[in-house]
């Protein structure tokens, strides 16, 4: 449980500085891997060494500076944990005992070490051959009546070698029943960018954080998601940049931040300011406000000034004048209203921006977790437009990425629908036919698990009912599978909430050798910037029984399809071999893969924005609309908050690192609910009260959840904030952005139910 009574108390310090550097050494002490950890932080992010396991965002391994951050650290001290869960330890707890620890006493007990297999009369895990299990997995996937009555999902640190095999692999067997991690992520940057601009990725690279005349950071907390990211905004910063945050919540990192490596900083207790303007924007808000800088913009025009790139928006683009249109429908009022910031001050964001020759717009889950994400994705790209600001150094659009490797793994492959080209690429390399019909997405995969559509469940990674919506409605929906197959590094509540037939297959880390009849292997990942790089572990596996994911995937497949046009086995032991195939099924972008991955920098895939080429129909770039200001359903209820589901400082997604969240100043308690005062008080309702939460739906279905405490804090009107995966309950499955699939965790309508129910 957590550490002591908890305590809830602004955190007045920069981020960063001594508190990183503290917590760093008290994790590696927590999983007792001090020396063993220390040591493997010096290869992480070096030539010759592994990637971060943890965010997306680009190291600068050149620079061979010593490139790891806090919670980069978190991570790899959890994966090289001295801790184990062993044989014994499953037989010492029953499956519905487990059920009844918290995710963080389950991440605690450390690493899986052997394969496992749910037995329904004792109600234990107990130890399976391998062999064994493969031939389970394939019993069952031969015996359905429809491959489509599989979900084979993914989760983003699987890295390119394992996703492009499992992606092969499905596919052979035939079905595109694809969900993703990314498909509650930044799937509406992978679905809206395309029409806007061609590809559905990021067009910035790290060297263009050193160009840009100014930087907007929206719906994003890079201080604790990508805390490698504040190297580039505190640089900005010293040379004058001026950095605009968009947040309902001031992240501490988004104010000042103390750089752990800057040593004159630690000794002197400076810091350096990162926002030079924070708009403190309602949930929901960032349409009106995106609508409101472009409206300024317009106005300048319309008043006599050259705001505008028009030889660009004349050469390049597709649109403009329906932009305009819609643009000046909006009122100020509306505007103002929508996104609770003042008109001046919006004024001065697009200032900001029209002063800039070379602009970059990051941006996170605020903007791609609500119903219309993927259309606001669009917006983002509507106002980079209209200053050229693409195929420019210093300019762009930078989607931050969650997991290490989500972006390489959609590349190559994890998808859910898949375009015709590719398939025909695929059939051509491999000899077989696969599926032509789109597959499901994560919100799919569930619905089909409930419908009973669904029979099996594999999952490559991650945590699938514990990160997807609707908590209770997705366990019930696990428990009716058939069978549920958990290819993990630690036990989570996934393995715990399972079909009738269940197996936890437990695989070598990131951080890990990889040594096979071939000698070692490496394998390789693609960051939120388009960098491919190798990864090599350092440290000896967990456990002697453990696996490679690119190994379960091909014994996967060789158990299921015997007759099989693939030859599986080659794969195992080189990775080369696999490499080779990606760069055969995509030749535009992976050509002499092996050969250019022998660089220690990697090497970046083409983005053709970049060049200012735009792989559309048309082959423009396009500006496109999205009437009104609402980028989530309105429901007219004055009891309604918007509800952001959001990371402590202390979590990876699903996984607890602990109780603490110390830049929001929360001590031992995750179950808190961050309001501001007025809100609160307009509910008669004293600090630290214990309320339950009720979301509030149309669909019949009673979602609700508490004791929260109620934790003062400088939101903005009307929203609220709160941690996922806890408030997942309230999330209902039906409330989703329909071009992505994405659910809309960022503006879940709720009210307070008081007193606490429960
Ligand atoms: N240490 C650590 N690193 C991680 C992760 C982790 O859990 N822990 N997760 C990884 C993953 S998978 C991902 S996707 C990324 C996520 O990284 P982020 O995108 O930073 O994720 P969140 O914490 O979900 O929320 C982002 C911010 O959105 C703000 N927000 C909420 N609603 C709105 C809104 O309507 N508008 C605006 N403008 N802002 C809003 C919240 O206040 C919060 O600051 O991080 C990755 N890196
Ligand atoms: N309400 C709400 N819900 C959300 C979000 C939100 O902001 N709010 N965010 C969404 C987002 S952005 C994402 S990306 C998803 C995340 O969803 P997932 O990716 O499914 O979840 P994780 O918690 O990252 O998965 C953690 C598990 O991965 C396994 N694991 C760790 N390392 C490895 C490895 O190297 N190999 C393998 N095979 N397994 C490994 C471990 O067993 C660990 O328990 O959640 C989404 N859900
Ligand atoms: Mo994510």
């Amino acid at each position: 449980m957590a550490d002591g009574r908890p305590r809830y108390k602004p955190y007045a310090r920069p981020a960063g500085g001594w508190g990183s550097a503290a917590a760093t050494a008290k994790v590696l002490l927590e999983q007792s891997v001090v020396s063993k950890g220390s040591r493997a932080l010096l290869a992480m992010n070096q030539p010759g060494g592994f990637k971060c396991p943890s965010c997306a965002f680009p190291d600068a391994t050149c620079t061979r500076k010593l490139e790891f951050c806090e919670n980069g650290a978190k991570a790899l001290a959890h994966e090289a944990t001295k801790f184990r869960a062993t044989r014994e330890f499953f037989a010492q707890h029953s499956v519905t005992a487990l059920r009844e620890q918290s995710d963080y006493w389950l991440e605690m007990q450390g690493r899986l070490t052997e394969p496992m297999r749910y037995d329904p009369a004792s109600d234990h895990y107990v130890p399976v051959a391998w062999d064994d299990a493969f031939a389970l997995i394939g019993r069952h996937l031969r015996a359905l009546a429809d491959p489509n009555e599989a979900e084979f999902y993914t989760s983003g640190r699987t890295p390119n070698e394992a996703a492009f095999l499992y992606s092969v692999f499905v596919r052979e067997y035939g079905t595109n029943n694809f969900p993703d991690c990314s498909n509650m992520c930044h799937e509406p940057t992978s679905r809206g960018l395309p029409p806007a601009i061609g590809v559905g990725k990021g067009t910035v690279v790290l060297d263009d954080f050193e160009h840009a005349d100014a930087i907007f950071v929206i719906g994003q907390n890079p201080g604790t998601n990508a805390p490698r990211m504040m190297t580039q905004l505190v640089d900005a910063r010293k040379r004058g940049v001026p950095i605009v945050a968009v947040n309902p919540m001031p992240e501490r990192a988004l104010i000042r931040f103390t750089e752990p490596q800057d040593p004159v900083q630690m000794a002197t207790f400076g810091s350096t300011p990162i926002a030079s303007e924070f708009v403190h924007i309602r949930i929901g808000g960032d349409l009106a406000l995106l609508k409101g800088m472009m409206r300024a913009m317009f106005e300048r025009e319309a008043a006599g000034e050259t705001v505008f790139d028009h030889q660009f928006i004349a050469e390049h683009t597709e649109g403009f004048a329906a932009l305009r249109d819609d643009i000046l429908a909006q009122d100020w009022r509306d505007i103002v209203a929508k996104s609770g910031v003042d008109e001046a001050q919006i004024r001065r964001c697009a200032d900001i921006y029209m002063a800039s020759d070379a602009t970059i717009i990051c941006y996170g889950m605020g903007i791609t977790q609500h119903e219309r994400g993927s259309e606001l994705v669009q917006q983002i790209a509507n106002l980079l437009l209209l200053k050229g600001n693409f195929g420019r150094p210093g300019a762009g659009i930078s989607p931050i990425r969650g997991h290490s490797n989500v972006q390489g793994d959609r590349t190559v492959g994890i998808d859910e629908r898949p375009t015709a080209a590719y398939l025909d690429q695929l059939s051509a390399v491999f000899g077989f036919d696969p599926p032509r019909a789109h597959g499901h997405h994560t919100v799919e995969a569930v619905e089909a698990m409930l419908a009973g559509t669904a029979k099996v469940f594999i999952g490559l990674g991650g945590n699938f009912v514990r990160a997807v919506p609707d908590t209770d409605r997705a366990y019930a929906a696990m428990r009716g599978l058939d069978l549920t197959v958990g290819i993990a590094t630690k036990l989570n509540r996934g393995h715990l909430i399972h079909g009738r037939e269940a197996l936890i297959l437990p695989v070598i880390a990131r951080s890990e050798r990889i040594e096979t009849a071939r000698g070692k292997q490496f394998v390789t990942i693609e960051d939120s910037m388009s960098n491919v790089t190798a990864s090599r572990g350092v440290l000896e596996p967990a456990s002697p029984h453990l696996l490679t994911e690119v190994e379960i995937v091909c014994r996967m497949a060789m158990a299921t399809l015997p007759e099989s046009r693939v030859d599986w086995a080659s794969y195992i032991d080189d990775y080369d071999r696999i490499r080779d195939a990606i760069a055969a099924v995509y030749p535009a972008l992976y050509s002499e893969f092996s050969a250019r991955i022998q660089d220690p920098a990697g090497f970046h895939l083409d983005v053709a924005p970049r060049r200012r080429v735009w792989l559309t129909p048309n082959g423009k770039a396009n500006f496109l609309l999205l009437p009104g200001l609402d980028v989530d359903p309105q429901i007219d209820d004055p009891a309604m908050l918007r509800l952001a589901t959001v990371r402590s400082h202390d979590q990876f997604n699903t996984t607890i690192y602990s109780y603490n969240d110390r830049y929001r100043g929360v001590r031992g308690d995750r179950m808190v609910l961050f309001i501001n005062a007025a809100d609160r008080e307009a509910r008669g309702l004293a600090a630290e009260t214990r309320v339950t939460l009720e979301t509030i739906s149309d669909d019949g279905i009673a979602r609700r959840v508490g004791p929260l405490t109620l934790v003062d804090y400088p939101m903005s009107p009307g929203s609220v904030a709160g941690y996922y995966p806890e408030l997942n309950p309230l999330l209902p499955l039906g409330n989703y952005d329909r071009a992505s699939g994405c659910p809309a965790a960022k503006a879940i309508p709720v009210r307070i139910v008081t007193p606490s129910a429960s």
